[in-house]
């Protein structure tokens, strides 16, 4: 039943949360002038626009360091000029960080009706006149309650009470660990209406809407008009106190807006009018130069290339790159070409050269240096490509490949006719040699001859006892075995030197 209580009466709240706000809720506009922010937060020349340091203060284009974490600094930073608003929003976004577990001395936020100067209130002037909120890390009055976030109004009488943290003057706080968070810490100090508004993020997380409420003041009565301000100091113990954003909103009622819109309204239209008639009057003026400069339109033109986008310029290098590179493609080109028709010449020159120690068997000089010399007249005769000479050498080889052949094959026929005549000739032992041959007739002649001989012995027995008176016995080299034998040894020498000559024609018709 309690929790159901509990969520009726939250819901009731957050019901009314928006009445109250809609009938509230002013019109916020951002003040540049009061205000710095990181990144770009400092001038090159290490000055912050709108706003003066001293001190130990160092500002950079990150944050702007009120004191850094040495022993006794004091540092300080005011804008220059005071709100020419009643009601305004201050959003400031810093980091407090040290070594120890404890630091020194804190931070101070003012809203004055004069800039402070170096002092003792966390290194800015006492009894001022304003609001001071500080953000207390040490521990004066040793009652383990800082660090420790509180607000404070003095109207230029007081002194501050540094034994006691402040805590007899204090106008609201709370107390909140600001020191060594993992995001920057953030605060925002609103002043709508006579309430004074305290709300602070405790930089665990990096959302930026986390905000806790630390001390709400009704009946404040501020000046009209001030200076915003920052100051930090340290002591024994030291803290680097960055402060990285110092926004500032100027808050209208919904009444107030409306009341300024019509002098709003008024004032536009005057500057409104004020642009147009400067407008016209700087064309009047431009009008005039070039009439007066012709060659100045030129130059207008010249300047307005200058300022060409980021990636044409990039497409314009990559196309001036590609165009060198094109360019000396193209020389190494003609320069191939060039050797090449150099090695052409020089060929030709070596065929003439050739040539001409061909046909007039005398030397010509060689052509030094680069350039290529005319080819010489060899004893009148064109001088001969080197496609030419070429093929008289391939012709000159084939005609010698050729003739080794011929050689190899005679050598091969003289060894077979060799072999064969040996054989032929090994049973009656009288083969002629190859360079001898024998003639047919011949030898058919003597066979005949022998015949006729052996035949007339035969049959003329009577005819010699006639002649000698005398019958001589017959010879015994003559048997008629011997006769056959005699016969026989002859036909075998017809039949192998005609198988001779049948192998030589075969081989004659083999070869051609
Ligand atoms: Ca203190
Ligand atoms: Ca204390």
């Amino acid at each position: 039943m309690s929790c159901r209580r509990l969520i009726v009466v939250l819901c009731g709240l957050i019901a009314s949360i928006p009445e109250f706000s809609l009938g509230q809720s002013p019109h916020r506009r951002f003040e540049y002038k009061y205000s710095f922010k990181s990144p770009y937060l400092a001038q090159k020349d290490n000055q912050v626009p709108f706003w003066t340091y001293s001190g130990n203060a160092i500002a950079s284009s990150e944050s702007l360091r009120i004191t850094p974490s040495l022993r006794s600094q004091k540092g300080q930073a005011w804008c220059k000029q005071p709100t020419s608003f009643e009601w305004w929003e201050v959003e400031i976004v810093f980091r407090i960080n040290g070594r120890g577990r404890v630091g020194a001395d804190g931070l101070a936020f003012w809203f004055t009706t004069a800039h402070g100067v170096e002092g003792p209130v966390f290194g800015s002037s006492d009894k001022w006149n304003g609001l001071g909120i500080f953000f207390d890390s040490f521990d004066n009055d040793n009652k383990r309650n800082n660090p420790y976030v509180m607000a404070m109004i003095n109207d230029g009488t007081k002194a501050y009470d540094h034994e006691n943290d402040g805590m007899s003057q204090l106008l609201g706080g709370c107390l909140r660990d600001f020191r060594n968070k993992p995001h920057p810490v953030r605060a925002k100090i609103e002043y709508y209406k006579h309430v004074l508004t305290l709300m602070v993020h405790n930089g665990l997380t990096a959302g930026d809407k986390d905000y806790e409420i630390c001390t709400r003041v009704e009946g404040v009565h501020l000046p009209t008009s001030g200076y915003f301000g920052l100051s930090a100091a340290t002591g024994g113990l030291a803290d680097d106190h960055d402060v990285l954003k110092f926004l500032v909103s100027s808050l209208r009622s919904p009444d107030e807006l409306a009341a300024a819109a019509s002098t709003d309204k008024e004032q536009e239209e005057q500057y409104q009018r004020e642009f147009q008639q400067y407008q016209e009057k700087t064309q009047r003026a431009r009008d005039e130069y070039v009439a007066a400069n012709p060659d100045a339109r030129k130059q207008h033109v010249d300047e307005d290339d200058e300022y060409e986008a980021a990636d044409i310029r990039e497409l314009r290098q990559i196309f001036t790159g590609q165009s060198q590179i094109y360019d000396a493609m193209r020389q190494l080109n003609a320069k191939m070409d060039e050797i090449i028709g150099r090695q052409e010449r020089t060929l030709s020159l070596v065929g003439a050269v050739h040539s001409g120690l061909a046909v007039a068997g005398g030397g010509v000089p060689l052509p030094t240096g680069g350039a290529a010399p005319p080819p010489p007249a060899v004893g009148g005769a064109s001088p001969i490509s080197r496609f030419e000479v070429d093929s008289l050498i391939n012709t000159q080889r084939d005609i010698a490949q050729t003739a080794k052949d011929v050689k190899n094959m005679v050598v091969d026929i003289s060894q077979k006719s060799t072999q064969l005549l040996n054989k032929a000739g090994q049973p009656v032992g009288s083969a002629q040699p190859v360079g001898g041959a024998y003639d047919m007739h011949v030898t058919l002649k003597e066979l005949n001859e022998g015949l006729n001989h052996i035949k007339h012995t035969l049959s003329a027995p009577g005819g010699q006892q006639q002649r000698g008176g005398v019958v001589e016995a017959c010879p015994s080299c003559l048997s008629t075995w011997l006769f056959v034998g005699v016969a026989l040894s002859q036909l075998i020498c017809i039949i192998g030197y005609m198988m001779y000559r049948d192998n030589r024609d075969a081989q004659a018709k083999k070869f051609y």
